[in-house]
């Protein structure tokens, strides 16, 4: 029996991006395919059961060599043997040379194994009318493919981004999105997916935003406006709101660079994870978790299913 890795996926998914041809036939499968998986879905939130250990993996921003290195520990059987989990939190694009590769990568992953992979949508998967910047992406596809097929191409992606799910819930143990949870709804909703989704359309448009943008602060306000101009600060009392009525014990997001790869906020109930390295953050290290939803009172040791490296 051989013990294949993940890492083979870099460089498929690396031969893909060479052509634009290769590229964009590409992409309409995984277009298709998400589609499919669209009726899985209550809007943008999904559901999964927490019975299989969870990789989840925060912001890789074009670091194709992050992504190479974490792929690289990951056992192709376990998957194959649906003995685990990826969840990505977002932020495939933008920043870094690779960034095409990059959510090559994770795509290609996803249609191998789409059963096992979820690939939540971040701020720079954007909503057409919210674009973060810098979004260097379309420019990096046009420079690359050429003006009008770059261009075709950056269509074809956000609409394979606008199928993306924003919210995955692994049932009465934690909840995994890119920004941070929604003030909007809080308080107002009783089921988690009218808390994650909203009712109407204004309201659904606020929080979709505050999901792909919401950073955690330790204040007992409720929240506070954004530095960033989009989303808001969430307080504690948003966090153990949530931790009660919808009876998880952890939240896993990404969004913020983080010096130490990760770092914990809200008594260890929002864990940020940042999985990427080098310019123009120079954080020392990036981090992701592997976790066993199994495991006694796992939120108490989070600590010890985070891994670290430096280079
Ligand atoms: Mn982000």
């Amino acid at each position: 029996m051989s013990l294949k890795t993940l890492e083979w996926i870099v460089d498929t998914a690396s031969q893909t991006c060479e052509k634009h041809e290769s590229l964009s036939n590409f992409l309409q499968n995984i277009e298709s395919l998400l589609n499919s998986e669209k009726e899985k879905m209550t809007e943008w939130v999904l559901e999964k059961s927490p019975d299989k250990p969870f990789v989840i993996i925060g912001d890789l921003h074009g670091d194709l060599e992050s992504l190479r290195k974490i792929l690289s520990r990951i056992y192709e059987n376990s998957l194959r043997k649906n003995e685990l989990n990826i969840v990505f939190l977002g932020d495939y694009v933008d920043r870094g040379p690779y960034q095409v590769e990059t959510i090559t990568s994770v795509l290609l992953l996803k249609s191998i194994y789409p059963e096992r992979i979820t690939v939540l949508k971040g701020n720079h998967e954007p909503l057409p009318q919210l674009i973060p910047y810098p979004h260097d992406f379309p420019d990096i596809l046009r420079t690359r493919y050429g003006y009008v097929k770059g261009g075709e191409l950056y269509d074809e992606f956000m609409k394979i981004f606008q199928l993306l799910p924003a919210v995955l819930h692994v049932k009465k143990e934690a909840i995994m999105l890119h920004g941070g949870l929604p003030t909007e709804t809080f308080k107002k909703e009783v089921t988690i997916y009218s808390y994650f989704t909203g009712r109407f359309p204004e309201e659904q448009r606020k929080v979709i935003e505050e999901i792909l943008w919401n950073d955690p602060i330790e204040s007992n306000m409720d929240r506070i406006p954004s530095p960033r101009g989009a989303g808001y600060l969430f307080g504690r009392p948003v966090t153990e709101w949530v931790a009660r009525k919808f009876k998880v014990k952890a939240v896993f997001r990404g969004h913020e660079p983080v010096d130490n790869g990760y770092k914990l906020n809200h008594g260890g109930k929002i864990v940020t994870l940042f999985s990427r390295l080098g310019p123009p953050y120079f954080n020392r290290k990036a981090s992701y978790a592997v976790v066993d939803f199994t495991f006694a009172s796992w939120w108490r040791r989070i600590k010890n299913f985070i891994v670290s490296f430096t280079e």
